[in-house]
């Protein structure tokens, strides 16, 4: 600590006004997303405050009347005089645009950034704010904002006394900020459950220690508190995104370091995968975009693996020369770097951009893997590193390969690849599709029972293989991939060119059973994978086939799920008869084109990803190697022909 922190710390700059009339100046928008930001200025200050060691607890509480508080148990806002403002800390606090004892650099070692723009923000957006201090007494002050008649005109956060000492004696101490957020200014004023609880999470994992607890009292019906406390931090955070994987090796790598006046923590795990995950943060704020700070520590991690490969002689084939990549493969890591004067780039400003930053990562990320590597203790873990590393190499080699001859092959060969397929005649993409079908005996009827010029179809012999499971060139050796490959055209992953695709709609046809669900899965996986622009600009659909077949004479009614069958046997009528499907390939080619096929009838549903993230989770649940997982996740979602969060019925 510099010297003792009193008023005179805070920085005073300029009025409330500005941000009523520019709020999205401030907060970026007047969306969900702003309407948190104002949240995030007021928890920030709580979380800084136990980050420095002054507090090590932050409660949040949802109210009924839409507004929200936060508490921390740290010293307290200053409540004597500041001399320059003549006004207690807590005014100047709230009613000072920047002004905040983070912005002198002194006290607060490390704050800013995207956040940061000051609690006096939360005010200005306010109806009204409330703040309690508590240190030997109970400090108490209010603002709210108002339409002032006479001055036709917009106050924001106006006191409505000076702080007052309620000489009420507590033994508490710390800070108790509670406000309602104006609906004048928002679009919304309804704060997300979700959204709250994931950032708090993020914030208890990266703030190792804290008790951070959530309540929501808004709804009795829903009520809902949790506390998040992780005390093994980074570690913490990295198995947790690794669970339900299979891990290379049972704990983290982890190191905290500081380096030319930056704070440096990370934590390492490898798991089977095949993907890439480091997430990385500054000062406590997602940096999606990465930026020098993420730079710094890969080729950090870069030198150091292919430093302790080269030197315990662990690459045996000469044809194995590493790239950076190699050693990210299947790896879950998390950077979290806490800097001043941070400055951030990119297209959504979640850039780091300081070039210092590079430098002391990626020479703290050298310093400390050096530390553990030659630790022997440490071996089988490196080790692991490096055999997965070897693996990628080969995989990449060989797909590089692979692509060369596919390359070579171009013309007459490929046609033998599409061999199964039964194109249609026109060559007008954007009205054409192409049914993937589960077996050759529903791909029969599907062939027969087609639009020759728009509709294409690919019957699937076995079961394609899972693509999470394998590595790209596995993935590309697999025949019924590269045909699906081959039938659509744009290439896959960075060869990836929506540009290329042959059918505008790619309909997954499969039974209505836990094998169709299954087969589904693998492909949503495949595509989610290697095309997943297909999936973003909703190119892939699921064809409903009807479950019951409902008929009297030339009477005939199809229902598609339980709740249609009653209604179809009400229409039919007495003496009506039931023929349920059990598959695709049970129905004739009229029966499945006017029930399935037929554009004027059927039914799809639309695959989305709503959250890339989300879908990854999904994806790992259904297709890795958490067992007891995916049976759960099958079984909830096997029915396909139910709307849920990642797909959506349309009529197309
Ligand atoms: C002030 O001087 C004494 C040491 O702590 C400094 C301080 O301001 N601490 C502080 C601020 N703790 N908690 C806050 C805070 C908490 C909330 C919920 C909201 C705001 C704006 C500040």
């Amino acid at each position: 600590m510099a010297h003792d922190y009193n008023s005179q710390d805070i920085k005073i700059l300029e009025g409330l006004e500005a941000v009523r009339v520019r709020p999205g100046m401030y907060i970026g928008s007047t969306g969900p997303k702003g309407l948190h930001h104002i949240l995030w200025e007021i928890v920030d200050n709580a979380i800084d405050e136990a980050a420095n060691g002054f507090a090590d607890k932050v409660e949040v509480i949802l109210y009924k009347d839409g507004s929200v508080s936060v508490e921390d148990n740290g010293r307290g806002i200053p409540t004597d005089i500041h001399k320059q403002a003549g006004v207690s800390g807590v005014q100047v606090v709230f009613t000072q645009l920047h002004a905040g004892g983070k912005f002198n650099n002194e006290n607060y070692s490390f704050s800013g950034g995207l956040h940061g723009v000051g609690a006096s923000v939360t005010n200005a957006l306010s109806e009204w704010l409330e703040v309690e201090v508590y240190n030997k007494t109970i400090y108490k002050m209010r603002f709210h904002s108002y339409y002032d008649k006479t001055r036709k005109k917009m106050i924001s956060g106006e006191p409505e006394e000076p702080l007052q000492n309620t000489r009420i004696k507590t033994d508490k101490h710390g800070t108790f900020v509670r406000f309602k957020p104006d609906k004048d200014v928002f679009e919304t004023v309804e704060f997300s459950l979700e959204t709250i609880a994931k950032r708090l999470r993020e914030l208890a994992f990266l703030n190792k220690g804290i008790s951070i607890k959530l309540t929501d009292l808004r709804d009795d019906e829903k009520f809902y508190s949790k506390t998040f406390k992780y005390d093994g931090g980074l570690v913490d955070y990295v198995l947790y995104l690794n669970e339900g994987k299979t891990k290379l090796y049972d704990l983290p790598v982890y190191a905290k370091t500081e380096k030319d006046g930056i704070l440096i923590e990370f934590a390492i795990q490898h798991t089977d995968s095949y993907t890439e995950s480091v997430f990385s943060f500054v000062n406590n704020i997602p940096t999606p975009e990465g930026g020098t700070h993420e730079v710094g520590f890969k080729s950090g991690v870069t030198k150091i693996l292919n430093d302790y490969a080269k030197s315990n002689n662990l690459v045996k084939d000469k044809d194995v020369v590493f790239t950076g990549e190699d050693f990210r493969e299947g790896m879950t890591a998390i950077i979290s770097v806490k800097m001043k004067n941070v400055e951030f780039e990119g297209q959504t400003k979640t850039k780091l951009g300081n070039p210092e930053a590079k430098a002391a990562v990626e020479a703290a990320t050298i310093e400390e893997l050096d530390v553990l590597v030659r630790n022997k203790k440490n071996k089988p873990i490196f080790d692991a590193m490096i055999k997965k590393a070897v693996g990628a190499a080969k995989a990449r080699n060989a797909a590089r390969h692979a692509k060369e001859i596919a390359r070579a092959k171009n013309g007459a060969d490929s046609a033998k690849l599409i061999g199964k397929l039964a194109s249609c005649s026109s060559r007008k993409a954007e009205f054409n599709e192409v049914f993937i079908v589960e077996g050759d005996s529903a791909g029969g009827s599907a062939k027969q029972g087609r639009d020759r010029q728009h509709q294409a179809i690919l019957p699937l012999r076995g079961k394609p293989l899972n693509a999470e499971k394998k590595s790209i060139a596995e993935v590309l050796k697999n025949e019924e991939i590269r045909t699906i490959i081959s039938a659509l055209g744009t290439g896959i992953g960075n060869d990836f060119n929506l540009d290329n695709l042959n059918y505008h709609k790619v309909i997954i046809l499969s039974d209505a059973d836990q094998d169709g669900a299954h087969i589904r899965a693998i492909l949503l996986t495949f595509f989610f994978r290697y095309m997943k622009p297909l999936i973003q600009e909703g190119h892939v659909y699921i064809g409903m086939p009807p479950l019951y077949k409902v008929y009297k004479k030339d009477v005939i009614e199809y229902a598609y799920d339980d709740s249609e069958l009653q209604k179809a046997i009400d229409k039919v009528g007495r003496g009506y008869q039931l023929q349920r499907y059990k598959g695709l390939g049970e129905m004739n080619p009229e029966q499945l084109w006017e029930t399935t096929m037929d554009p004027q009838k059927r039914v799809l549903m639309q695959v989305t990803i709503e959250d890339a993230a989300e879908a990854e989770k999904l994806i790992t649940t259904l297709m890795g190697d958490d067992i007891d997982g995916r049976k759960a996740y099958i079984a909830e979602h096997a029915d396909f022909n139910k709307e849920d969060t990642f797909m959506s019925k349309v009529n197309v």
